[in-house]
């Protein structure tokens, strides 16, 4: 990073001019509760809600008798609950409109990846033999879309886990049974006068949280993929400079791509480009923000105007004639932010209006028309368009690496495979793999946090892997440009990356897509020489900030998948020491994965180091391999057996 002042910075200053409050501002003067931040604050019910001690952990009960372990355990629950509710209800999603494309009932739609329909159509035993590809989706489709609501049955998903993992999870009880299930499960039990032992509701915490990761989140990635295309590396641009000074530009923001896709469509349309340049647009931008963003970065290259900590400054440019808005991150205060500028706000959800924004509903039977309506209201709104400042700021990137793209771009195409990945691990030019998950939050020292985590890892050889609004913001700091990154990565993985033609830090999609690097720490497993199940990997997660309930989710599926996984600077648990433990230790005996926690990015990096180094003895690969150079003297030396 530079003394340059940042694009954001420059925005900061624009609107503090202007006597415009952004929730930098808000951040600044909102002190959080000591209570709820504790997560000692239980308002389940209407006693209360009653609030126990932060600095007296495990001291008093609420009203009722719950103990702070519980009231922990429960508020850590409920956030689960609600984040796997987000990401599973995307997959649900997905699947409806997968189900209508498969049946030719909606237009704009196709199956665009056939290798990975006949792929998932195994892994839900359909049989593919003598049938068209539309007739193997729709019993595909079928399939998922029953895996929501069956009452009493096993998701098919986590027969993807190594075999040991699924007699674990089995063993647990913690096999997810359908989707919906779990979270209703979760919100039931943790009902005042349900649930009360903290063990039994974090238990019950990975079923649902093992239902999104290696169900809802997976279904979504993966029915994307089969209508969108499986990403594969594309070089893209992100930061605030990708707003176009004489163009429309439209901003496509939250996580859903069904109609995002259609709009970048409807922007190519000939007739919407003309009316564009009759307005005196020279044509039409889209650019993202948030994980929408990243979808249509990784399989399109649309760029990508900011993360979520930016959005209120992508509307300050005074540059975007619409932001079309669909599910969840999106802050109530962009129709204030647009209410100052010419700019619409536009949502697309009925599951998501926003007061004082325009609701175009997106339907799957009219996603192209209202697509194109979208681009013509923004179109309409140039000629109104006042005063602008955007920085001249943007950074290249190169995103899309799916698991197929890792496993094609190590392996080849004729055989793809993890060999080289495993080999270099082994001989101990790589370390380790880390996924690095998460949220930048609107405060100055987020983006340095991942950033300074992520140098760190990639300094000491190991391999990240990063998605979400953590990759968005690496981009902006140009870790994911091989060039840059390859200078700040450790000579093993430096020569690995330079070898194999990958930069040291992999943009693998949206928060969404984190069930992507499941499957990936699966295929390692399966590849041979690491160890048996995920668990013995010498991998780690990692989240230095984070701001959804989805990050806590992530985290849970993460960790009762067996894998070490670090947040920062604080998990909502800290007002039990007793459920800490059973998060940060206990977890390893139950999942052979645990928590950790630092607000210090560098202390969280060498808790990973060490735990990688761990994992590392345990398989008997701690000692990097020196490749020996042979003189001619050394060679006589050698003996024939
Ligand atoms: S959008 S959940 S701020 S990663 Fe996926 Fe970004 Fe976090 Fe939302």
């Amino acid at each position: 990073m530079t003394d340059k002042k940042t694009a954001q910075e420059i925005m900061l200053e624009h609107v503090k001019q202007k006597g415009i409050k952004t929730a930098f501002d808000r951040t600044a003067s909102m002190a959080p509760c000591p209570i709820g931040s504790a997560g000692s604050c239980c308002k389940i019910c209407n006693m209360g809600p009653c609030r126990l001690n932060p600095k007296k952990p495990d001291e008093g009960t609420g009203i009722c008798g719950a103990t702070a372990s519980t009231i922990s355990a429960r508020n850590f629950a409920r956030m689960v609950a609600a984040g796997a509710a987000s990401h599973c209800d995307h997959g649900r999603a997905v699947a409806h409109t997968f189900l209508l494309t498969a049946r030719g009932e909606v237009s704009g739609y196709q199956i665009k990846d056939v290798k990975k329909l006949h792929s998932l159509a195994a892994v839900y035993g359909i049989e593919t033999s003598n049938r068209t590809k539309e007739q193997i989706a729709e019993a595909l489709a079928l399939a998922i879309i029953e895996e929501f609501g069956a009452h009493d049955s096993k998701l098919n998903m986590p027969k993807r886990a190594p075999q040991p993992r699924q007699e674990l999870w089995n063993k647990l009880n913690v096999w997810p049974r359908s989707i919906d299930r779990e979270v209703v499960d979760l919100m039931s039990r943790t009902v005042m006068g349900t649930d009360q032992d903290d063990r039994n509701i974090y238990m019950a915490s990975a079923r649902c949280a093992l239902a999104n990761g290696w169900g809802g989140s997976m279904i979504a990635t993966e029915l994307q993929d089969i209508l969108f295309g499986t990403p594969v590396p594309t070089r893209g641009k992100v930061n605030l400079g990708v707003i176009k000074k004489d163009e429309v530009n439209i901003i496509v923001h939250g996580h859903e791509p069904l109609l995002s896709e259609m709009i970048v469509i409807a922007s190519k349309d000939k007739a919407l480009v003309e009316l564009a340049k009759s307005k005196g647009a020279k044509g039409i931008t889209i650019a993202g923000v948030c994980c929408t963003a990243n979808e249509l970065l990784m399989r399109h290259g649309i760029p990508v105007a900011g993360n979520f900590s930016q959005q209120e400054l992508v509307l300050a440019t005074g540059a975007v004639e619409a932001m079309v808005v669909d599910v969840q991150c999106l802050m109530q205060a962009l129709t204030e932010m647009a209410a100052c500028y010419h700019t619409k706000i536009i949502t697309t959800s009925p599951k998501a209006k926003i007061t004082g924004a325009i609701h175009m509903e997106f339907d799957e039977h009219s996603a192209l028309a209202t697509a194109k309506e979208i681009v013509k209201t923004a179109i309409e709104n140039y000629p109104r368009r006042g005063e602008t400042c955007i920085p001249q700021e943007d950074t290249e990137l190169v995103c899309g690496f799916s698991h197929e793209t890792i496993n094609y771009m190590l392996g080849g195409s004729f055989r793809g495979s993890y060999r080289p990945l495993n080999d270099n691990i082994m001989n101990g030019r790589i370390l380790g793999v880390v996924g690095v998950v998460g949220c930048e939050v609107p405060s100055l020292n987020s983006n340095q946090a991942h950033y300074d985590l992520i140098t760190e890892l990639i300094a000491n050889n190991i391999l990240v892997v990063q998605s979400g609004c953590s990759a968005l913001g690496s981009a902006r700091n140009g870790l994911l440009l091989p060039e840059t990154a390859i200078k700040l990565a450790g000579k093993g993985l430096a020569e690995v990356c330079q070898t194999v033609g990958i930069p040291p830090v992999l943009h693998a999609g949206a928060c969404v897509d984190n069930s992507r690097i499941l499957v990936a720490a699966a295929a390692m497993v399966q590849e041979g020489g690491l160890g048996k199940d995920i668990s013995d990997l010498p991998v780690a997660g990692a989240c230095p900030t984070w701001m959804s309930e989805k990050a806590i989710a992530i985290g849970m599926y993460f960790v009762a998948s067996g894998v070490f996984t670090v947040f920062g600077p604080r998990l909502q648990t800290m007002g039990s020491k007793k459920f800490e433990k059973l998060l940060c230790e206990d977890s390893e005996q139950i999942f052979k994965g645990r928590w950790g926690v630092s607000d210090n990015p560098k202390a969280m990096a060498q808790m990973i180091i060490d735990h990688i180094n761990n994992k590392r003895e345990k398989l008997g690969i701690n000692k990097a391999k020196e490749r020996v150079l042979y003189d001619m003297a050394m060679r006589r030396d050698l003996k024939i057996e």
